[in-house]
């Protein structure tokens, strides 16, 4: 007998609803689960698990949405929708894994959002909490969905990694530490527009011990009234913030005057790392006992695959996969990262927002954009008139082009500012694509410089 009469509806069959379905099974929860699509990644599974009068797959069933007292939103559908919106007029509550989470968790936990660098840093603030000797879990938005770990006992801290979706629908967070890295347009189509969408990522510093900021952000009035800040950015800090310091024995990662590590001894590349170690710094401050092993984790931590990753480097021309640049500030940061001048491969599926940033960055380090996918023509458009820009049918044959045309000096970046599904499952996919097109071409000698 179910003493807990409240009736979830979980929507959504993928990784969130999966976990969802686990965590309220082994609760002994009343509930259901439906997805519009006909067949979700997870079908198979859940039906393993529940039967067939728990789960409505193809469509929205509207009998279930209106005796559900609780809905449990996947990230990846809008909150707004009429038909969830309606039963949150009449009171049902609408929410998503993550505010089950916050409800219920016990342990410690750092929560990171941002329109990039955000699973790096969600990393590094995992590999830093391990050199204390905790065990740290990174989850979330990162990959694994947070209620699958949420009984496990051994865990000391959770770095969380929260997206704009799950922000939206998760009100209870209280994090030990958290962050806003940088506000970028990105997911403008999901988003009613900018302010929306910033206010939303805003939101995870509601209720946090620690709030950490970016000094280099434009981030308005909102902050000159907070208590408990710590910033970082890439200039002196003052007091005990985080920044940068240029001395006589070169450039230095800095706690108010107390020099950390050199830049040049960081193997994550340019000042996009930078940032990226100072913000994970900052996130742990409360925790490091130890700050020698901390530095040693932040020295060998060599960031994640298709962020910035060298894939290899011949006749003085270094390959980077930026496959992960979903999105125009991501790119915008790929470039200016870099000191030296730049082949830039981009294209896909555009996600919307203003171009201005990337016309500026191209202008001023760009030799030649190759552009490919689906909205290609648009990029095209845009930047013809400031540098030379070559389209291609895809990404294989914009990558033979690059090894025809770069120049010893120059790097190839592949920072797509798009989404993949035009043309692959996801970005991992199309990262893998570009690294074996890269040594296909500049391992048969194909490179022309
Ligand atoms: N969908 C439907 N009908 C439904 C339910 C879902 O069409 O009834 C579609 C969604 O519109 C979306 C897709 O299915 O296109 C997947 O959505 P989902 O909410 O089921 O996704 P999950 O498999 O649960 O994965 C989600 C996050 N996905 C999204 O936010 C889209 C994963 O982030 C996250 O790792 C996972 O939960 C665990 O927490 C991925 C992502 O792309 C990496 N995030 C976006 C990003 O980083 O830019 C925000």
């Amino acid at each position: 007998m179910k003493t807990d009469l409240t009736n979830y509806l979980i929507i959504g069959a993928g990784a969130s609803g999966l976990s969802t379905v686990e965590y309220l099974s082994a609760r002994d929860k009343h509930f259901r689960i439906m997805d519009s699509r006909g067949l979700p990644p997870n079908a198979a599974k859940i039906k393993n698990i529940l039967s067939d009068t728990q789960i409505c797959f193809g469509k929205f069933n509207q009998q279930w949405l209106q005796e559900a007292d609780v809905i449990v939103l996947s990230p990846g559908v809008s909150p707004h929708l009429p038909e969830f919106q309606r039963e949150v007029s009449r009171g049902a509550e609408l929410l998503g894994d993550v505010e089950l989470f916050a409800r219920e968790v016990t342990k410690p936990y750092i929560a990171i959002t941002g329109s990039n660098g955000k699973s790096t840093v969600t990393t590094l603030v995992a590999v830093i909490l391990e050199s204390q000797g905790l065990n740290a879990k990174a989850c979330a938005n990162i990959g694994e969905p947070v209620l699958d770990s949420i009984d496990d006992k051994s865990i000391d801290v959770y770095v969380l990694e929260l997206s704009s979706f799950q922000l939206e629908i998760c009100c209870s967070i209280r994090p030990r530490a958290a962050v806003v890295l940088n506000v970028s347009d990105d997911h403008l189509d999901r988003h009613a527009n900018f302010e929306e969408y910033a206010s939303i990522k805003q939101s995870i510093y509601a209720n946090a011990e620690l709030k950490v900021i970016p000094r280099d952000e434009d981030l308005g009035e909102y902050f000159s009234s907070l208590k408990g800040i710590l910033s970082f950015g890439q200039d002196e800090p003052q007091k005990s913030n985080y920044g940068v310091k240029q001395d006589d024995e070169g450039r230095w990662l800095v706690r108010g005057n107390q020099r950390l590590i050199n830049t040049a001894d960081l193997s994550l590349i340019g000042v996009t790392g930078e940032l990226n170690a100072l913000a994970a710094l900052a996130l742990t401050d409360s925790f490091i006992q130890d700050q020698a092993k901390a530095i040693e984790a932040i020295r060998t931590f060599k960031g994640l695959s298709h962020r910035c990753e060298l894939v290899l480097e011949n006749n003085n021309v270094q390959w980077i996969d930026d496959s992960k640049g979903t999105n125009i500030g991501a790119t915008v940061s790929a470039i200016t990262g870099l000191d030296c001048p730049i082949v830039l491969i981009l294209g896909g599926v555009y996600k919307g927002g203003c171009l201005d940033a990337l016309i500026d960055a191209v202008r001023n380090r760009v030799n030649l954009v190759i552009a490919f996918g689906r909205d290609k023509q648009m990029f095209i458009d845009a930047l013809k008139d400031i540098v030379e820009v070559a389209e291609q049918g895809s990404l294989a044959s914009s990558v033979e082009y690059a090894c025809q045309r770069v120049k010893p000096g120059e790097a190839v970046l592949f920072s797509p500012a798009c989404a993949s599904f035009d043309m692959f499952s996801n970005y991992v996919e199309r990262g893998l694509a570009f690294q074996s097109s890269v040594k296909q071409c500049v391992l048969k000698g194909n490179n022309g410089c």
